[in-house]
């Protein structure tokens, strides 16, 4: 992709921006209402015979009133505009299949596209000293991969994200074969949607031979100051910094007062040029955006004086009279330096769900919850064979509150149809926000379900996992397709040779894995997490008896050889020998983490709430728990298995529920239900509430 011209372009943008903000034009469909549109116009002598009403489809106007096209974007450019938008925000065939138009689509974009560039390259002459420039508009679509339609089915989706991504592709394609300078994915409501635009634009650019910029621009619906996906700003960000955007921004959303904190947001923790092209103010009574152009352009200007904003317009509500007020404006000011934005956020790794995790040396061990795995865990593995999927997602919950920090989800079972209960399990939890706000882990041996779970993610999960084992090309291949969906993955210690015991082999296996991720598929360092395989101690094999060992100083090398790249490992693995015994296993992990943490451990799959605090391991336990992971006897073993059998007794720590919220009245309850998606006493406590109220709709 670097080598299509993208490099050429975008520092010409660089050059441009050094010098002054630029602008962006106004409202396409405020403009094109003003004229007065009836039927006829939208149908002109193409769609005559179209089956279904397509007034108010004001893409079809760039085939139908070329004329009317051009003097929009005429005046936007008169009044000052560098940038002029394609009239193309529904030029996808899953937006045109609300009009029956599907087959339209190319005809649509071409026309759009051929009609700004003529319009903008007539200004470019006017005025050779101000350039202008087309960008070839993306909106979302009227689909959302993130959200189910339909109530009582929480997972169902009305479009898969490879239906959605040969739509955008489709458009992009059209879009760069006809010359447009930016690509511009815009109004974005769900990341997924995003990303799916994301890779459609990396696919159409490679076929077309020419990446234009990318500018990406996110729809904040309300106070909350998320996506209407869930997302926080920072969340959607780390979301698709992959896309390695000219610009990231706010559209549409609020007015330009409310959409400032978002903006300034941005500003903070994306290393790219921020964009804020707002609505003409909040709507008014009759749903219509009227704040003035000198208002607007006010408050636009402060964002570009202050350096929250490098590129600034209108959306919806917006006229050549604000464009022509934001450009006086602004004239005075330029683009911040983004090289040495952000340098804090740049040290650390992110992953995101519906919030962000940053992770960095002082952040703490992180727990990646391990009981949603069908081979971890008897009764997650019953529930999800029994389609029960409501308690399924009721474990994974658990997890969550006993601190979760990631959910690693695996579904690798013979009986099973893992990529269809990847999915399944995978669009439930999207629904599902207290879930959700975590990144997710998708754990699998088989590559088709890794994809199956990385087309559900809006945010920035991981894949878990890729290694060497079947060769270099393979493992390159498969970390192309990891970074083209912006997630992070785990490289486990393993290759042509088999899986790395000591830790000499671990260290070597794990630096030339880096070496290739970094030197050959520009892998982001800090999205590598390694796992040096941890292994079962105490399992009466003297090969075993320094795998505990093995792991915490490979993990102390690789730390200091690897810069960026975190470590992991599925710490329950370590005391298989002692299943049954969950005190003895609790206090091995437990044990263990101390010492593997301070060694450089970053993240670990762990039953969450079950790891007990180091300090609290009653001593004598301790003593020969330690003997037993830095095998400093031969018969640790021996004698961690005689004092097994007295604190077998006294059972594992048990998870602390809180259950003092029962105590209160029931609309208190409901309410703790509610927010909490706690369903155990729904039914009880509803019938209770309805007893105290006139009519059951007042529950
Ligand atoms: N590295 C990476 N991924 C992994 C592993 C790893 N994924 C799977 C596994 N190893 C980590 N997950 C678990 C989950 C559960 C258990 C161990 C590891 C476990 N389960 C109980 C047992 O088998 O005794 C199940 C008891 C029950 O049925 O409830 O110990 O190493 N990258």
């Amino acid at each position: 992709i670097q080598a299509l011209g993208h490099q050429a372009s975008r520092e010409r943008f660089d050059e441009l921006l050094a010098r002054r903000i630029l602008v962006i034009d106004g409202a396409m469909g405020t403009m094109m209402q003003k004229r007065g549109l009836e039927e006829d116009d939208y149908r002109g002598e193409r769609f005559r015979g179209a089956a279904k009403p397509l007034k108010g489809n004001h893409d079809l106007l760039s085939i139908t009133r070329p004329k009317i096209l051009l003097d929009v974007h005429s005046s936007f450019l008169e009044a000052g505009a560098d940038i002029i938008e394609t009239n193309t925000f529904s030029g996808t065939r899953i937006a045109q299949a609300e009009y029956g138009l599907e087959d339209a689509v190319d005809e649509i974009n071409r026309a759009a596209a051929r009609i700004a560039r003529d319009a903008a390259d007539d200004w470019t002459r006017k005025t050779p000293d101000k350039p202008r420039f087309v960008a070839g508009s993306m909106g979302p679509t009227s689909r959302t991969l993130s959200l189910s339609e339909r109530v009582d089915e929480p997972e169902f989706r009305s479009i898969t994200f490879e239906q959605l991504k040969a739509a955008y592709r489709e458009q992009a394609t059209a879009l760069i074969e006809e010359g447009v300078d930016l690509l511009l994915v815009e109004t974005i409501f769900d990341t997924l949607n995003a990303k799916a635009a994301i890779l459609a634009i990396d696919e159409a650019s490679i076929a077309a031979g020419r990446r234009p910029p990318l500018m990406l621009s996110v729809a904040i619906t309300d106070a909350s100051g998320r996506t209407l996906s869930g997302q926080t700003v920072d969340a959607f960000w780390n979301s698709v910094a992959h896309a390695a955007p000219l610009s990231v921004g706010v559209n549409c959303s609020l007015g330009a007062k409310d959409m400032r904190p978002y903006v300034a947001e941005l500003s903070r923790i994306a290393p790219c040029y921020v964009s804020s092209y707002p609505n003409a103010g909040l709507p008014n009574a009759f749903g219509e955006y009227d704040e003035a152009p000198s208002t607007t352009a006010g408050l636009l200007g402060e964002f570009a004086e202050s350096g929250i904003a490098d590129i600034v317009g209108g959306c919806c509500g917006t006229t050549p009279e604000h464009i022509a007020k934001i450009v006086e404006r602004v004239e005075a000011f330029s683009a911040r330096d983004r090289k040495g934005a952000a340098t804090h956020e740049a040290s650390k790794t992110w992953f995101t769900g519906l919030e962000t995790l940053g992770i960095d040396g002082s952040t703490g061990f992180l727990m990646v919850g391990e009981r949603t795995n069908v081979t971890g865990s008897a009764r997650f593995r019953k529930l999800i064979e029994a389609n029960d999927f409501e308690t399924a997602l009721e474990v994974a919950l658990d997890q969550v509150r006993g601190g979760a920090n990631v959910l690693d989800v695996n579904m690798d079972e013979g009986m099973l149809d893992s990529e269809a209960c990847m999915t399944k399990f995978l669009n439930l939890i999207a629904t599902e926000p207290e879930i959700a706000r975590i990144p997710i882990m998708v754990d699998s041996s088989k590559w088709s379900v890794i994809k199956a779970g990385l087309v559900c993610l809006q945010g920035k999960g991981i894949v878990n996992s890729i290694s060497l084992k079947e060769g270099e090309a393979e493992f390159l291949e498969r970390a192309r397709e990891v970074k083209s969906f912006g997630a992070g993955v785990v490289v486990m210690a393993f290759d042509e040779e088999g899986q790395a015991a000591d830790e000499d082999r671990k260290v070597e296996i794990c630096q030339r894995a880096y070496r290739l991720l970094v030197d050959k598929v520009q892998f982001d360092p800090r999205d590598i997490v390694f796992d040096p395989n941890i292994l079962a101690i105490g399992t009466g094999i003297e090969e075993h008896a320094n795998y505990a060992v093995g792991f915490i100083e490979a993990t102390r090398r690789i730390k200091t050889t690897c810069p960026g790249a975190k470590v992991s490992g599925g710490v329950s693995n370590l005391s298989f020998a002692f299943r049954g015994n969950n005190v003895v296993r609790e206090a091995i992990h437990s044990a263990f983490l101390y010492h593997a943490i301070r060694a450089g451990m970053d993240m670990g799959i762990v039953n969450a709430g079950m790891i007990q605090v180091y300090e609290d391991i009653p001593k004598d336990l301790l003593e020969r728990v330690e003997d037993l992971i830095f095998n400093r006897r031969v018969d640790a073993t021996e004698r961690l298995m005689e004092i097994a059998q007295s604190v077998s007794q006294k059972g594992g720590k048990k998870r602390e529920v809180d259950t003092k919220w029962r105590d209160a009245p029931v609309a208190k309850r409901l309410e703790h239900a509610l927010v909490h998606g706690i369903v155990d006493h729904i039914e009880a406590d509803t019938e209770e509430a309805r007893q105290g109220c006139a009519r059951p709709l007042d529950v």
